[in-house]
């Protein structure tokens, strides 16, 4: 029986040894020490023993069993390990992998212009102010000395949502409201730009477009003059346009200004020799501008005897066109990402 013992122990160790996986030991572990193992089998046939073979018997199975027991055990761990160091291998990250290119959006070319014309002028003290898109005749019209019925409404064919309200032909309106909640009627230096509407249905105008406007409003005695607003749209174009830049002053009208002027900036294409961007007359019309009509401050709450200034406005669209070098206005408005995707972080670079 001994013999036996023996046998059933050295094959066990044996099997242990080169056992390659958890579920495998487990079986091991079955065949041997299990409730119909090898083992108990012996320990359950030893009732044909004598007395005195029994102890003997007993302690060299229970010897057999703890030493096979403790070798399952060791071995399991070390199985366990390779287990756990295999998987570890196997999902190894790799760092060195180029990592997935994210999609970023940029800012439209006309925001980009908004955004530097707001920042230069913010840089000469003045405020950045918005409103409303959806305006009243109030406020787009009849506070800026364009009463019903006055022939310059008709150059503006807007689009009225009801009698009262319309969508804002011009950012002008702004400028009145600022007027009109400045209670204090103190000194007034604003930006606004943003998005107008006119019913136009040409090729060469859209019925959407984006306009910025400036205007200052002073004490009498500081004498805001026309040399303050050319050097004031000098400053912009040479910022916008280029350092060399000069402006020229032709007599228009607008309704809310008195005298008004239509600004002209020297072509930055040939420099004013003349080409087909200026038509050949080395000039390129780019801005209206005057001085605030009286009637203007009166309605809006400021005494014209003791306040005056200035006001200009322009084309955001054609101005970014003139920038960027865009030929076609429709580019602006058509969503192409291979057109926006050329103004990424364009100024950061
Ligand atoms: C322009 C041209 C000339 C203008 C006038 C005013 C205000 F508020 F004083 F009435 N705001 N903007 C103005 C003057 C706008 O755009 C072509």
């Amino acid at each position: 029986m001994k013999a036996k013992i023996g046998e059933i122990k050295e094959s066990a160790i044996k099997e242990i040894k080169t056992s390659e996986n958890l579920q495998n030991l487990n079986d091991i572990r079955v065949m041997y020490l299990g409730k119909k193992g090898k083992l108990t089998e012996i320990l359950r046939s030893m009732g044909e023993l004598s007395a005195e073979e029994r102890p003997v018997i007993g302690s060299i199975v229970n010897e057999a069993r703890e030493e096979i027991e403790k070798l399952i055990n060791e071995k399991t761990e070390e199985l366990k390990k390779k287990e756990l160091d295999e998987k570890l291998k196997n999902e190894k990250i790799d760092v060195t992998i180029p990592g997935k290119k994210f999609k970023r959006g940029s800012k439209h070319p006309i925001n980009r212009v908004i955004e530097e014309i707001e920042d230069l002028f913010v840089s000469m003290g003045y405020d950045v102010v918005t409103g409303p898109e959806l305006e009243t005749d109030e406020y787009c019209f009849e506070r800026l000395n364009l009463p019903k019925g006055h022939p310059a409404r008709d150059m503006q064919d807007s689009f009225y949502i009801t009698n009262e309200y319309v969508l804002r032909t011009q950012t002008s309106a702004v400028q009145a409201r600022t007027m009109m909640n400045n209670k204090e009627k103190t000194p007034i230096r604003i930006i606004c730009a943003g998005k107008t509407y006119r019913r136009e249905d040409d090729a060469t105008h859209s019925h959407q477009f984006n306009q910025v406007e400036g205007l200052v409003i002073d004490k009498k005695e500081n004498n805001v003059s026309l040399a303050d607003l050319k050097g004031t749209l000098e400053v912009f174009v040479r910022k916008m346009l280029g350092k060399n830049s000069e402006l020229r002053f032709r007599p228009s009208y607008f309704p809310f200004t008195e005298p008004s002027y239509e600004v002209d900036v020297t072509c930055f294409k040939c420099s004013g020799k003349g080409c087909n961007l200026c038509k050949s007359t080395g000039w390129i019309e780019l801005l209206g501008a005057g001085i605030v009509h009286p009637n203007v401050l009166k309605m809006n709450g400021y005494d014209p005897d003791k306040f005056s200034g200035f006001a200009f406005g322009t084309g955001i669209d054609r101005l970014a066109m003139f920038k960027y070098g865009i030929t076609d206005m429709r580019y602006l408005y058509t969503n192409d990402i291979r057109f926006l995707s050329q103004f990424d972080r364009k100024d950061e670079e």
